[in-house]
Order: C-alpha cells, then sequence, then structure tokens
C-alpha cells in the first residue's frame, strides 16, 4: 500500500483543526482537482497523462489550443465530460456537504473544479470560478445574431458542435488560461477569504492564479488556514496546519461532528 493510503492522521494536528472549526463562525473551503480524485476524476496533472500525456494543459485549456485544432481539444474535453458524468461524489464531499447542511449559511466552498461533484453531493453553497465541463458556449458570442439566441448546447452534434442556424463554434463553458475569470464568481470568492475564520484547502497543487491567492489573501485576513493534501504544494507557506493525507480520508475525520 502507498504511504498514503495508511493515512493516520496526525492527531494533534487533526485535533487543532477541528478545534478551529468549532469556533469558526464563517468557514471557506477551497478545492482544486485533488478533491475529486478519489471519485475517479483525473486531477488536472494527471488528465494530461496517457493520450494527452505529451501536451501542455496550456495547449489545450486555452483560446489559442482550441481553435487551432477544435477537433482534438472537443475530443480532450468530451473524454473528461464522460469520466465527470460516470463519478460519484466521493466521503470527502459528502462530509463537507453535511457539515454545510449541519451549519447553514456558514461554509462557502470555492472550487476551482469544473465538475459537478460538490453540487450533486448537495453543498449548499459554491462558487465556482473556472466554469463547468458540462456546459456549452460560443466560442464567440457576438457570432449569433438571432433573436432570440441560439442555444450553445442545442448546435448540431460536431467536433466541436457548430450551429447551422447561426453558424456559431460551440466550446465547454470552462475558464481557459489566459481567459478572465467570471468577475462576479472571482470577487465573492475575495470577500469569502477575506471574512472566513478559517480556510479549508483541499486538493490543489496551488499552480494556478488567481485561485491559488485565495489562501494567502485570507491568511491576510486574519483566518486560520489548514491544507488537505498528500503531497507538498505551491502554497504550503500560506498554511498554519498541514494535514497531509487525501479528502475522502481526512475530511470525514476533520468534519465529524464532535
Ligand atoms: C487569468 C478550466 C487574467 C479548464 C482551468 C500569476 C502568476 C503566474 C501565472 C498567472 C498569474 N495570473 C495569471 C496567470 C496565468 C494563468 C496561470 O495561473 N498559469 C499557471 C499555470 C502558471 N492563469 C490564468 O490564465 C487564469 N486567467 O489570470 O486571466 C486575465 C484578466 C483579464 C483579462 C484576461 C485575462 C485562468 C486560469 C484558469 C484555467 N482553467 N480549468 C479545464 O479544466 O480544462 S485551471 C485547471 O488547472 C483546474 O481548474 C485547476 O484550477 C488547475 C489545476 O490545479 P489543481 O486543481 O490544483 O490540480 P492539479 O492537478 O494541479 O493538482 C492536484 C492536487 O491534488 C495536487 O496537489 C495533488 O497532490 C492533490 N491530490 C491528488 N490526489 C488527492 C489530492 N488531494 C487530496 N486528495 C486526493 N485524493
Amino acid at each position: 500500500m502507498r504511504d498514503r493510503d495508511r493515512f493516520q492522521p496526525d492527531a494533534p494536528l487533526l485535533a487543532r483543526a477541528r478545534a478551529a472549526l468549532a469556533g469558526a463562525r464563517q468557514v471557506a473551503v477551497l478545492t482544486g482537482a485533488g478533491m475529486s480524485a478519489e471519485s475517479g476524476i483525473p486531477t488536472f496533472r494527471d488528465a494530461l497523462t496517457g493520450l494527452w500525456s505529451r501536451f501542455d494543459p496550456q495547449d489545450l485549456a486555452s483560446v489559442e489550443g482550441f481553435s487551432a485544432d477544435p477537433a482534438r481539444v472537443w475530443d480532450w474535453y468530451a473524454e473528461r465530460r464522460e469520466g465527470v458524468r460516470r463519478a460519484q461524489p466521493n466521503a470527502g464531499h459528502k462530509a463537507l456537504a453535511a457539515w454545510a447542511r449541519a451549519h447553514p449559511g456558514r461554509m462557502c466552498v470555492v472550487t476551482q473544479n469544473v465538475d459537478d461533484l460538490h453540487q450533486r453531493a448537495g453543498q449548499p453553497d459554491v462558487v465556482r470560478l473556472h466554469g463547468d465541463i458540462l456546459a456549452e458556449q460560443w466560442l464567440d458570442e457576438s457570432t449569433c445574431r438571432q433573436r432570440p439566441r441560439c442555444d450553445p448546447a442545442a448546435a448540431d452534434p460536431g467536433r466541436p458542435p457548430r450551429c447551422m442556424r447561426c453558424g456559431a463554434l460551440a466550446r465547454p463553458g470552462v475558464v481557459w488560461f489566459g481567459e478572465a475569470l467570471p468577475e462576479a464568481d472571482l470577487a465573492r470568492a475575495q470577500r469569502v477569504a477575506n471574512g472566513c475564520d478559517l480556510m479549508l484547502v483541499v486538493g490543489t497543487s496551488g499552480a494556478v492564479w488567481p485561485a491559488a491567492g485565495l489562501a494567502g489573501r485570507a491568511r491576510r485576513a486574519g483566518a486560520m488556514v489548514v491544507i488537505v493534501n498528500p503531497e507538498d504544494s505551491e502554497i504550503d507557506a500560506q498554511a498554519h496546519v498541514l494535514l497531509r493525507g487525501t479528502a475522502a480520508q481526512v475530511l470525514p475525520r476533520l468534519l465529524a461532528p464532535a
């Protein structure tokens, strides 16, 4: 068994994090791809294994990459979408959702993930920073001049789909590298980071900005920062407590009722 399969929560650190949780008025949770790994969705970096391992994520997850080879990028997303549809929320998603339901108004999940597992676990308040892989939008919003506008989800099937009425090209409803994050969602995430007493950071390498900056923002605003990750991350320096373990191992222990 790999070391992290033998997760033995460091009792004093877990106790410290549980005490902070019990006393927190507002809990912010920043999640990354590791949150969904135990649901069978490859992490973003792992999603580039196999067929995709020879590509740089920014070659596939960018307007330039899509425009250079729409069919290839569309196929990558189609494969990932199938994985999301097959996946189920894991014990970590369920523990977060159960805690939020037991403590109404005290938890907000800010996710970098483009899957819908937090939502399907029943998490009441989720801020999506990078969009929704199951949604579609036009590559160029100005292409469609129909009134009412055509629906990207109704575009004719293709690799990628194209609207036979307006000629617009559909793309996945995610935020690509080099694209601005949805303004209102980023602003909400920053408010949540500024106003929380505790930030749980779960399953993120801390490599992608501006999402990665939210942990430092919370710390500077006076929050306790707890990182849950079996490996080191680029934002470990922001943590007051580092819980070395996986989402499905640690979160049920961390969030269990006293
Ligand atoms: C923007 C959607 C500006 C698409 C994604 C500042 C400094 C440096 C660079 C930049 C900067 N500011 C902006 C940039 C550029 C860029 C960026 O950050 N580049 C990086 C690579 C250097 N950022 C952007 O381009 C952003 N846009 O800033 O726009 C702007 C402003 C105005 C006008 C125009 C432009 C947009 C970034 C969003 C990109 N889209 N996703 C898709 O999914 O296809 S990002 C994508 O990668 C994911 O959504 C996720 O956010 C990220 C991967 O990060 P993680 O989630 O952390 O996943 P990763 O695989 O890296 O790590 C997994 C972790 O889980 C690991 O730590 C592992 O140990 C852990 N783990 C594994 N198993 C488990 C586990 N943990 C717990 N349990 C387990 N079982």
